[in-house]
């Protein structure tokens, strides 16, 4: 290897908003119109993994994805030059080094795009690898959001909160951890992969449409999401799933009825999605307590929410019910992984 030659490998994980992102009070900067709450997954069924050397003697940057070489987006630039400008801010990283090409590699052992948040998780592996490549210290939460909104999330384990914050300039929407995953080890996370196509309303585009047409979204965004929120961080700190899980399928709904309050409306959801929705709450009754939560992001793929010990009854009832359909994985979290050469 030349001296002058780094690799970085990077993987994260993919994360579920409990309570949804959904609209930008700054498309450029992408700064959301509410807070948000996630759970960052494990890293091993769900997760980017990216790779970064320097590419020697050229200036050129080079990017694959699942093996195919990708034109460079103005976020993915971004990414790279608001990394570069924080090395030179910190003077961790030579003027040479910041010059030096590079050569990225990225795969995701999941289908992209398919409503899987498969974006979090990839601009979070890259936007990490190159803090690593370029040793910046610090968070860097602030600029994964600059490269996808629910991928700054994606940067801490556990349970996370996006900040919407209130400077114009968006230097305080970051993330910050709410409780790590330790805190509550029996949480587990089934997901029904319904469709692993790609999604036909992208996130991006739908919640811009979300915002110039729903009303709903600005009451969601002003009354309803500082509310939840809070219930949310108090139900997770004190580990009520029965709250959680309330607040997870409501919130769940809600994004989806703002996505209908859209004009013209998107629907994400399908018959599947719907059958999965009938069968958790027909189950909640008769459990007498909610002991399962789902939650549906841009696309008619599961999430459910359970704790450890019912994860197995939950499973045959899957398998009975949608015996043709489903792939599902049981995951608990850690953050993201990093190692450098
Ligand atoms: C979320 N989603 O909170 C919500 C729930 C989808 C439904 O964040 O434009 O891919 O890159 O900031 O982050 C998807 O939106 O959109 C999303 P951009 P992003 O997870």
């Amino acid at each position: 290897m030349a001296e002058n030659t780094r690799t970085v490998t990077c993987e994260a994980p993919v994360n579920i908003a409990v309570i949804k992102y959904w609209g930008k009070s700054n498309e450029e900067l992408i700064i959301p119109l509410n807070d948000s709450i996630s759970v960052t997954l494990s890293t091993e069924h769900l997760r980017a993994r990216t790779t970064i050397r320097s590419n020697s003697g050229s200036r050129e940057i080079t990017f694959s994805l699942d093996g195919k070489e990708e034109v460079l987006t103005k976020r993915f630039l971004r990414a790279v030059e608001l990394c570069r400008a924080e090395a030179k801010r910190q003077n961790t990283s030579t003027a040479e080094e910041l010059a030096q090409g590079l050569s990225i590699v990225s795969e995701n052992n999941f289908p992209t795009a398919a409503g899987l948040a498969s974006s979090a998780a990839g601009f979070a592996c890259l936007v990490t690898a190159l803090k690593h490549y370029y040793r910046i210290t610090g968070d860097v939460s602030g600029i994964v959001r600059q490269g996808s909104g629910s991928a700054c999330r994606s940067v801490f384990g556990g349970f996370v909160r996006w900040l919407k914050g209130t400077a114009p300039d968006g230097s305080d929407s970051i993330a910050q951890q709410v409780k790590p995953a330790s805190h509550w080890p029996e949480m587990r996370v089934l997901i029904l992969v319904v469709s692993d196509h790609k999604k036909e309303t992208s996130s991006t585009h739908g919640m811009k449409t979300t915002a110039e047409t729903s009303r709903l979204l600005k009451y969601r965004a002003d009354v309803l999401v500082p509310q939840r929120c809070a219930e949310m961080t108090a139900a997770i700190t004190a580990k009520n799933f029965a709250e959680f899980a309330e607040i997870t399928m409501r919130d769940s709904n809600q994004f989806h009825a703002v996505c209908l309050d859209t004009y013209p409306p998107i629907f994400y959801l399908n018959s599947v999605s719907q059958a999965i929705i009938e069968m958790v709450h027909i189950y909640n009754q008769y459990k007498g307590t909610p002991t399962v939560a789902y939650s549906f992001d841009a696309g008619p793929n599961a999430f459910l929410f359970t704790l450890e010990d019912n994860v197995n009854e939950v499973a045959g009832l899957i398998s009975a019910t949608f015996s043709e359909m489903i792939d599902f994985r049981g995951l608990p979290l850690q953050p993201i992984r990093t190692e450098a050469s």
